[in-house]
């Protein structure tokens, strides 16, 4: 079966100023949309990032991979490498660890290789979960995942989660979320406040919600003594710490310093990071992201090895729609390693999608594999034009938390660590 047409879209769709070690969410997310249609008539959906300097190698990838088979992966991948060439892309958010060539490829080859999938799920009449070995789970629990934010944008009016500046500002959202997606773990962004505040919040959620695992990402931005500290002052409180320092060596000697286990999606963020990782024992979960570990199969794999070496599988995630979250759930749903409750940012969607409703959806803070054929999601065309248009007026080309931030607090700091 082979490959007519690959369509780009880039979308936007409104987002509420969430903190984070880099500043905060700027009024859009961006995403890009792929439409992969083969000679016999069927389409497959993928969903990437919407940075310009990634979707212009997307773009290139498109028009590279035009005439070969669908089931062909170890060509497309070839083609796309080919496509995104020698330079690297820079992962400007700064949120996801170093860019690398590897990274870059896999990064654009990811949209391409879920698309290929849902394609090859709908000619087989069998959901991806199953082209992936089949579900270990029906339902794939996800996390509330809480952000310190504003009330609503610089100039603009409260939005409809208000403002979470506090201990108790942060419990309310817990509250929010966990009533009306039932979750039964609970993430909270750090890297915003100094660490004490954010260990108080933690314990604030611990009181408030004495049964839910409970994990602390600061994103990089603590030294290695601060990280211990905290680690050690929340002993039994975390499932795990995440990210607390940066690299690899910072993260293996607070490892071996704090009683609970280390996750990361920033130091170890391609397959060459690993040897040094699993040697140095830096961490005990790796947050598996298929939008940058180059798809759904290869994350898989990723799973399989991690395993082999006792480390523990989470998932990572960014500001996104209802086709990653599709992907998402197929691959937790077929990883039996996959044992912690993966990061979501679909509440903070607010209900925006390129997706027709119905076929994803929170039960106990699960997402149900979705039933139908492929990843059982169908496109919106309407509300995908919207998204477009939306995309070609808001004049946001590429995320920038720390410039946004700025404008509010020119003094603002990206320094490493800040605490
Ligand atoms: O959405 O601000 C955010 C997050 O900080 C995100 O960009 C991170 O990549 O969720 C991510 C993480 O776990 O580090
Ligand atoms: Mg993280």
């Amino acid at each position: 079966m082979l490959i007519r047409e690959v369509r780009v879209t880039p979308v936007a769709f409104r987002d509420p100023p969430l903190l984070n070690a880099m500043g905060v969410h700027q009024p859009w997310a961006l995403r890009t949309i792929v439409e992969v249609v083969t000679d016999e008539g069927l389409t497959g959906l993928g969903e990437t990032y919407g940075d310009l300097d990634h979707l212009e190698k997307v773009r290139d990838a498109a028009a590279s991979i035009t005439g070969l088979d669908v089931y062909h992966h170890n060509a497309v991948y070839a083609a796309v490498a080919a496509a995104v060439g020698a330079d690297v892309v820079t992962d400007l958010h700064g949120l996801t660890g170093a860019a690398s060539r590897v990274k870059t490829v896999d990064r654009v080859f990811s949209p391409f290789e879920v698309a290929c999938l849902d394609i090859k799920g709908k000619a087989a009449d069998r959901p991806v979960v199953d082209l992936l070995g089949g579900r270990v789970r029906d339902a794939v629990p996800y996390s509330a995942y809480l952000f310190y934010k504003w009330a609503g944008h610089p100039g603009a009016p409260e939005d409809a989660f208000g403002p979470a500046l506090d201990p108790a500002g942060l419990v309310e959202q817990a509250r929010v979320f966990v009533g009306r997606y039932g979750f039964q773990s609970i993430k909270l962004k750090g890297g915003v406040l100094p660490p004490r505040q954010e260990a108080e919040a933690i314990l604030a959620l611990r009181e408030a919600f004495p049964e839910h695992p409970l994990r602390l990402d600061p994103n990089a931005v603590w030294s290695v003594d601060t990280s211990i500290e905290v680690g050690r002052r929340l002993a039994g409180v975390l499932e795990y710490l995440e990210d607390p320092t940066d690299g690899i060596d910072g993260m293996a000697r607070v490892a071996g310093e704090v009683p609970m286990p280390l996750a990361t999606n920033m130091c170890v963020v391609t397959p060459e990071h690993l040897p040094e990782a699993i040697e140095r024992r830096a961490i005990g979960v790796l947050l598996i992201d298929h939008h940058y570990w180059g798809g759904l199969v290869r994350s898989a794999h990723i799973a399989t090895l991690c395993a082999t070496f006792g480390i523990e599988l989470s998932m990572h995630s960014n500001s996104h729609l209802g086709i990653s979250l599709a992907a998402m759930t197929h691959l937790a749903a077929a990883t039996p390693s996959i044992t912690h409750a993966c990061d979501t940012h679909t509440p903070w969607q607010d209900g925006q999608d390129v997706i027709a409703p119905g076929a994803l959806r929170f039960a106990d803070g699960a997402v149900p594999v979705p039933d139908g054929p492929g990843l059982g999601v169908e496109l919106d065309r309407d509300a995908l034009a919207v998204m477009n248009e939306q995309y070609e007026k808001c004049g946001i080309r590429a995320r920038d938390d720390v410039t946004y931030m700025r404008a509010v607090d020119p003094s603002f700091s990206t320094r490493r660590p800040r605490w």
